[in-house]
């Protein structure tokens, strides 16, 4: 392997002969934020079994702890999604917990309600039939409208498990007028500044209907509700073969891409480490932001500032934190690869119709290798170089291990 100096200095100027100018790249990447989840932290599994991880946590204090571990490794992980009631405090102490996780390093993210879990939910929340159900429902969303300023949070992140299973099951229509007027309560109720994501996916738990299937029921719904709410793409929410960077695209431009669930899939919503399955499909997703973000041409309302990256993943078998790390890198990796596109030659031989060239030039970005980029950047931000291996010498896996143990519960997924 090259020393570290050398290797920087070698891209450094293949960079600047491609006419890229590094140190702003490096300034851009030092900014990334990506918030990792709670539950990402605790016990999980598949509806088969739910194999537990010795020192996986199993209170929102380890789970915080957790988190700050990957952002000490990584640098770019400050925040926390947060899942209530799994994230419920003891104590009912919300404020304290935000200065737990702050006095750790990190920040509460984004509030996620949980309206999907209990046994009442059995024919959906905001779309069941009986309109005590749809309350019941509201009322958590609300309770966690009120808990996101005690934990500095202004994002609220909506998924649902509402459906059907079977065609004549219940009334479509129906269903679609008890979402609008209950997201429509929610809306109402956002804290001041705050925003509402509103996720859809494309099937499971349900297997007929979805209520809220795809990105146009989200974009149709955050439209009609007004500019706080927005869309949510979870990147495993798609069916096999759809263009995500196209959908990303166009929400961004109409200023309604609010945020990103990051995870990678095979087959269906797999959660798998984001960039395992496809990287360069991410690379691609990481191209449409960046050109956003960097796009003078841009109309003023494109979400493309205000975007928040979170990672919903659920490890499963291959431990905790070892993996989120995986994850925190390989959004780093694409969103470096993404800021070395030379978007100036790339809108000039797209302007003259050159599409080899235009080809060319995006995937040489892809396959260049920018792992002497991101070292650069972790020395000048004060991280390990190599936060896998830091993170396993560290000791804190063992750390973990001999504290908690082998927890029976799982901390959010079952
Ligand atoms: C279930 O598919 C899911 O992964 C959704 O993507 C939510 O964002 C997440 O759970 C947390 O509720
Ligand atoms: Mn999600």
């Amino acid at each position: 392997m090259l020393n570290q100096p050398v290797a920087f200095s070698i891209l450094n100027d293949e960079l600047e002969s491609r006419r890229i100018d590094v140190s702003a790249v490096i300034e851009m990447l030092k900014k990334q934020h990506i918030e990792t989840p709670s539950w990402g932290y605790a016990n999980s599994g598949t509806r088969f079994k739910a194999f537990a991880w010795p020192g996986a946590a199993t209170t929102t204090r380890q789970k915080l702890d957790d988190a700050a571990m990957v952002h000490k490794m990584v640098g770019i992980a400050p925040t926390v999604a947060i899942h209530i009631p799994w994230d419920q405090p003891e104590d009912g102490d919300y404020e304290a917990m935000c200065q737990y996780a702050e006095a750790q390093g990190v920040r509460i993210g984004a509030v996620n309600p949980n309206i999907f879990q209990d046994d009442e939910y059995r024919l959906g929340s905001f779309g069941n039939p009986d309109a005590a159900i749809q309350q019941r429902a509201l009322d958590h969303v609300w309770e966690c409208c009120e808990i996101m300023p005690k934990v500095k949070s202004d994002v609220l992140s909506l998924w649902f498990a509402d459906g059907t299973n079977y065609a004549g099951q219940d009334s479509l229509v129906g269903r679609k007028r008890r979402f609008e007027k209950n997201l429509k309560a929610v809306y109402e109720h956002l804290p001041t500044g705050s925003r509402m994501l509103i996720e859809y996916k494309f099937f499971e738990p349900a297997f007929y209907s979805t209520d809220i299937p795809d990105w146009g029921t989200s974009y149709a719904w955050s439209l009609k509700l007004g500019p706080q709410a927005q869309v949510l793409v979870d990147l495993g929410h798609h069916a096999q073969g759809v263009n995500i960077e196209q959908i990303v695209a166009f929400l961004m431009d109409e200023g309604k891409l609010g945020g990103f669930h990051f995870n990678n899939r095979k087959y269906a919503d797999d959660d798998l480490i984001v960039g395992s399955v496809n990287p360069y499909e991410l690379f691609l997703i990481y191209n449409e932001l960046t050109g956003a973000a960097l796009g003078s041409a841009e109309p003023a309302h494109s979400s493309a500032p205000n975007i928040a990256f979170m990672i919903d993943q659920c490890h499963n078998v291959e431990g905790k934190i070892a993996p989120m790390i995986y994850s925190v890198l390989n959004c780093q990796e694409a969103y470096a690869k993404s800021l070395i596109v030379p978007r100036q030659q790339l809108a000039e031989v797209q302007a003259e119709g050159n599409i080899l060239e235009a080809h060319r030039l995006l995937t040489q970005a892809y396959r260049t290798d920018v792992e002497a980029l991101l070292q650069q950047v972790r020395q000048e931000m004060g991280i390990p170089l190599e936060p896998i291996v830091a993170y396993e010498a560290s000791g804190y896996e063992e750390k973990i291990r001999s504290e908690r143990g082998l927890a029976a519960t799982s901390g959010g997924f079952q």
